[in-house]
């Protein structure tokens, strides 16, 4: 059948952005339906399942509209169904994120929550699909899976990768995140289904998705073989270059990227006092893609003053982009219960998330917000009252969206002590940078309404708070550093990454590729952020990630990214 001819369906149960993988099919060209009634699944020719979200929410959502039992006669029909993410874990008997709900069954295995001990759960980044057959026919099949490209991963839950049994007849990939070996697509007849996001992987997972629309990718027959061993999966994570755009409305009322000197956004008073205005959100965000950005960050810098969602030029800003980026796209200011300005109706944080993910965004970053729940984490605590109550913006996107969708702003800056003690029980660093009155000590203390209030909580208290509470990764920005392109303060980031075991950001302060490799190297930090140097073409992104690599660093090659 002509592709023209062919009808490609979206299976969707409404758990996050689905938007992206629209956006995507569109990109290359062809349309799409949504899945809507049991009856469409007899209308497909081909489907495409986007799971997001936890496996139960998933299960769940397929039983309750009795999706569940058409997929599987869908399958069993032997037309051909990509499944992603949670689309790929939900074919297997089960998981350990919701052992009571059973999985689909079509393959033997269950998915395993990824072994803390080592690393950081989430995992969350740019990694290699290694196939897995030797030498025969499946081995080449699929080019688009290459042992140079790399894709975009976010869990925390992976079917282990064992290459015997069952797992002959289906895996056609594997990963490696740091100890553990993992499945990262499976190819069986009909179905062929990745752990990764095709649809954010840049230039390499688009070319994926276009195989599988426009071509059938039904595995041979007579195809099984040896597989290799999980000895010979090799790690292969690259560390994250995100570009941050700061948005909000200039006097004039358009929407600008701006850029602070320690979060102060406005010219000096001598060159007019005006908002920095250093471009146009859409065109600068697809610049930084073009140039190889492995995430994109917009921050709502004003959004405390006004409702997210009546910001409707913010989220059209994230419809366009979404339409041309397909990297992860981040997107925080405002995320938090809101009140209409008419003072009756409440909206719900994860209402105003959910509409940053409707619009086009993977994660919502919360900055504020996070502050009052972690100070209401530990107050419960003191009260000996069950710190987890479901009740802040953390837990309830967390548990609707995943974790990995909630990132943490965190925007500290410096208070220096003399003395330890004189901290007021605040987690204290002994610093080499010493303050004005040659201080030894100081602490980082957590600001809400970007940096214009100061709370009584520290960084610690913060993150270790917010990842109890299910937040999925620390950006961790720094006022003092902030816009002065004098390097990341290593200190803050290597005493924040030691107290956390989710991804942590390095943010703030970059002014040249060393401060890049210098972050990485000090701190294993998982990914490093850049908004100035980037904004005025100071410093490339190809620049960085050129100089990473040099330094061993591993990086997504600029091909990959372009
Ligand atoms: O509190 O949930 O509504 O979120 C508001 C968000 O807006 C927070 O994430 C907060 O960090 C951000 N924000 C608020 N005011 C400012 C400001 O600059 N006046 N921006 C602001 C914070 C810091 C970074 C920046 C890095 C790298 N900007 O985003 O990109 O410091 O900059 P550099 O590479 O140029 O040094 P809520």
């Amino acid at each position: 059948m002509p592709v023209s001819d062919q009808k490609l369906y979206l299976l969707d149960y409404g758990a996050g952005n689905v938007r992206s993988l629209l956006n995507a099919v569109e990109k290359l060209g062809h349309r799409i339906e949504y899945i809507k009634t049991v009856e469409d699944f007899a209308k497909a020719d081909k489907i495409i399942f986007p799971g997001v979200g936890a496996f139960g929410y998933a299960m769940r959502a397929l039983n309750n509209s009795g999706f569940a039992e058409p997929l599987k006669a869908y399958i069993a029909s032997g037309r051909p169904l990509m499944g992603i993410c949670v689309g790929m874990q939900v074919l297997f008997e089960g998981s350990d994120e919701s052992p009571a709900e059973p999985g689909l069954g079509i393959f033997e295995g269950r998915v395993e929550l990824f072994d803390k001990k080592l690393k950081s759960v989430p995992h969350m980044g740019w990694n290699a699909a290694q196939v897995v057959h030797q030498e025969n026919v499946l081995a080449t099949a699929v080019p688009e899976i290459g042992e140079d490209s790399r894709y975009y991963f976010v869990h925390s839950y992976a079917v282990p990768y064992t290459g015997t049994g069952a797992q002959r007849g289906i895996v056609h990939s594997a990963t490696r995140y740091v100890d553990q070996a993992v499945v990262s697509s499976v190819w069986s007849r009909n179905v062929f289904a990745t752990q990764f996001h095709p649809e954010k992987s840049g230039p390499a997972g688009l070319a994926l998705l276009r195989s599988f629309i426009e071509h059938d990718l039904v595995r041979p027959q007579s195809s099984a073989g040896e597989l290799r061993m999980p000895g010979d999966i090799e790690s292969a994570l690259t560390v994250r270059v995100i570009a941050c755009l700061d948005v909000r409305a200039n006097d004039q009322g358009d929407l600008v990227v701006t850029k602070g000197d320690q979060y102060n956004v406005r010219e000096s008073a001598d060159k007019g006092g005006d908002v920095r205005n250093l471009g146009k959100p859409v065109d600068l965000a697809k610049r930084y893609y073009d140039e190889g950005a492995d995430e994109i960050a917009f921050l709502n810098i004003t959004s405390f003053r006004n409702l997210p969602f009546r910001d409707t030029p913010m989220l059209e800003v994230l419809r366009q982009a979404s339409r041309s980026i397909f990297v992860p796209l981040t997107i925080g200011g405002g995320v938090r219960d809101s009140v209409d300005p008419d003072g009756e109706h409440v909206w719900p944080a994860v209402q105003v998330a959910g509409e940053y993910f409707r619009s086009g965004a993977d994660k919502v970053s919360i900055g504020s917000d996070a502050v009052y729940a972690a100070e209401g984490y530990w107050q419960r605590k003191a009260e000996g009252l069950v710190p987890l109550d479901g009740s802040t913006a953390i837990e309830q996107i967390a548990e609707r969206y995943g974790r990995q969708a909630v990132v943490i702003s965190v925007d500290p800056r410096r208070v220096y002590v003399s003395s330890p003690e004189d901290a007021s029980g605040h987690h204290v660093i002994r610093t080499a940078f010493p303050g004005p009155n040659g201080e030894q000590y100081c602490w980082y203390q957590c600001t809400v309404k970007g940096g214009r209030e100061g709370r009584d909580t520290d960084v610690r208290q913060l993150v270790t708070a917010c990842e109890a509470l299910g937040a999925g990764e620390i950006l961790l920005n720094c006022m003092d550093k902030d816009g002065t392109n004098s390097g990341y303060d290593i200190e803050l980031i290597s005493d924040t990454k030691a107290a956390v075991s989710i991804p942590v950001i390095a943010s703030s302060g970059a002014g040249r590729p060393e401060h890049f490799s210098e972050a990485v190297e000090k701190t294993a930090v998982e990914a490093v952020l850049a908004a100035g140097i980037f904004h005025r073409r100071e410093v490339p992104i190809v620049a960085v990630k050129k100089h990473m690599q040099e330094q061993g660093i591993s990086i997504r090659s600029a091909e990959d990214g372009v």
